[in-house]
């Protein structure tokens, strides 16, 4: 018996530490967009479902979990990036905007899932320079990459997918190393991130027909005056109708003169010859549909990955997630791009499929950030978390038990100003219901100016209440919890 016993603990001791014999732990896909918001994916509802935008995703969150309340920390392409990896806000993993680097020396969290036994793969745009560590294979953009024959990024050097759309050349590599690059000895972390549908928004050629006769519904407040609100507000260079280009981002005339793809359109403006509200609403419909065609290219991408995981036997041992690297002003306030605490930017769709784990159709409330993903990742691995990651594990909610002592609010900081599209820094705490923003440094008035906001009688953010009497104990409760929060967080007194 003692022998026996001594062969045991000898077998033990010679695993590494963390190590799971077994492997019952699921693989993980990750499907991560670029600026993909949560009014265009069909299971969100809202105006743009009728338009039955992606049933892919759809089909993720009818057979998962959809969730209403998932939001990042720093509502810009590269920091969320950054915190997707590390776990940490942007003032602690030190990519506080598109402009600094990132040090990739740093902990992340595909290194410990590498370290326990996971292949790891990172396919797409993940927008941080440098070379990707704790990947087993990553081939990724350049940058913000090309719409059209893209160029990859690989360990051994560049490669030109000449011809090719970029989200096909993205669905394409995962599907291929899916099918042909695992070790089947191995659970594995595949990220599949896309480019689309980032700025400037360019469609696949075949999608250029698709919503051509629809009408896009408006949201309400397209023509805000942001009167209420302070000088971020009105001071931001993010308009339809001031700032979107019409070369750039319309594709007319210039670079885009003679080209077939946009030829119809030419014609039609030259033709019509839009102004005034006319000219915002056609710009409006204009880029939607470019948008909408760009998004509908990821989502024919989830169901490939979905299609192929089936084929391979791997649907079912495989935890499915999807969302992106925040949302997106779908002519909101008048504006498109990010980077505002306003919900179309701070929240992010977040759905997730688990067979046999998650209840299919479920819908969790929770207030979850991207700092959260990291740790979900280790924990599904049954890995070891540092003890410096700011969130928690997603788990839990998944499987329907969310624990007595969740967060019951969120810190959010955005850093990049001066900048492209004049986005003045700020931060600030929301807690499901009430939002509290103050904008702070240059171009503020006397450096600080505060917004609060009441979601549940106003969730288009159109009142701010801050300078009304009446709410001064809220304001007073929220400033402590954001104190609070910058505590818990150790967001630096400078700022
Ligand atoms: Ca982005």
């Amino acid at each position: 018996m003692s022998k026996w016993i001594f062969l045991l603990a000898a077998v033990v001791m010679q695993m590494a530490p963390g190590m799971v014999v077994a492997d019952d732990r699921p693989n993980i896909v990750w499907i991560f967009s670029d600026d993909h918001s949560y009014q265009t994916i069909g299971a969100y509802g809202g105006r743009l479902e009728s338009l039955n935008p992606s049933p892919n995703i759809d089909r993720l969150a009818a057979e998962g979990m959809r969730f209403d309340r998932a939001y990042v920390g720093n509502s810009i392409c590269a920091p969320s990036r950054a915190t997707l990896l590390t776990g940490l806000h942007s003032h602690l993993n030190g990519k506080i905007d598109n402009i600094g680097p990132f040090n990739h020396d740093q902990q992340q969290f595909q290194k410990i899932l590498q370290a326990n036994g996971f292949q790891t793969v990172m396919v797409g745009k993940i927008h941080l320079s440098g070379k990707m560590q704790g990947f087993d294979y990553w081939e990724v953009l350049p940058g913000q990459g090309n719409y059209y024959n893209p160029q990859f990024i690989t360990e051994e050097g560049r490669t030109k997918y000449e011809g090719e759309y970029v989200t096909d050349v993205i669905t394409r590599r995962a599907v291929n190393w899916l099918e042909n690059g695992r070790d089947e000895e191995k659970p594995f972390m595949l990220m599949v991130h896309h480019k689309a549908p980032h700025r400037n928004w360019q469609p696949a050629k075949r999608e250029m027909s698709r919503y051509e006769d629809v009408e896009i519904p408006e949201p309400d407040n397209l023509f805000d005056d942001y009167a209420t609100r302070g000088v971020a507000a009105s001071g931001q260079q993010m308009e339809i109708d001031r700032h979107m280009n019409l070369e750039s981002d319309l594709k007319l005339g210039g670079r885009y003169k003679g080209d077939p793809q946009y030829a119809s359109r030419q014609k039609w403006f030259e033709e019509n010859k839009p102004t005034g509200i006319d000219l915002i609403k056609w710009k409006y419909q204009t880029y939607l549909k470019d948008y909408l065609r760009c998004t509908w290219s990821v989502d024919e991408s989830v169901g490939k990955i979905l299609d192929t995981l089936e084929e391979q036997g791997l649907s079912d041992n495989t935890i499915v997630m999807y969302s992106s690297d925040q949302g997106f002003y779908m002519g909101e306030h008048g504006w498109f791009d990010k980077r505002f605490m306003y919900e179309e930017s701070f929240r992010t769709p977040l759905i997730a499929r688990w067979p046999g784990k998650i209840k299919p159709g479920s819908v969790n409330t929770d207030l979850v950030q991207n700092i959260d993903f990291a740790e979900t990742f280790l924990d599904l691995a049954k890995a070891p978390i540092p003890e410096e990651m700011q969130g928690e594990s997603l788990v839990p909610l998944l499987e329907g038990k969310t624990p007595e002592d969740w967060r019951d609010s969120l810190y959010y900081h955005y850093y990049e100003y001066p900048a492209v599209h004049s986005v003045r820094r700020h931060e600030g705490v929301f807690d499901g219901r009430w939002k509290l923003i103050r904008y702070y440094g240059r171009n503020v008035p006397d450096n600080e100016e505060w917004e609060l906001f009441d979601l549940k009688n106003d969730p288009s953010e159109m009142n701010n209440l801050a300078s009304n009497p009446e709410y001064a104990s809220r304001i007073a409760t929220l400033k402590k919890e954001l104190s609070r929060l910058r505590e818990q967080y150790d967001v630096p007194n400078e700022t």
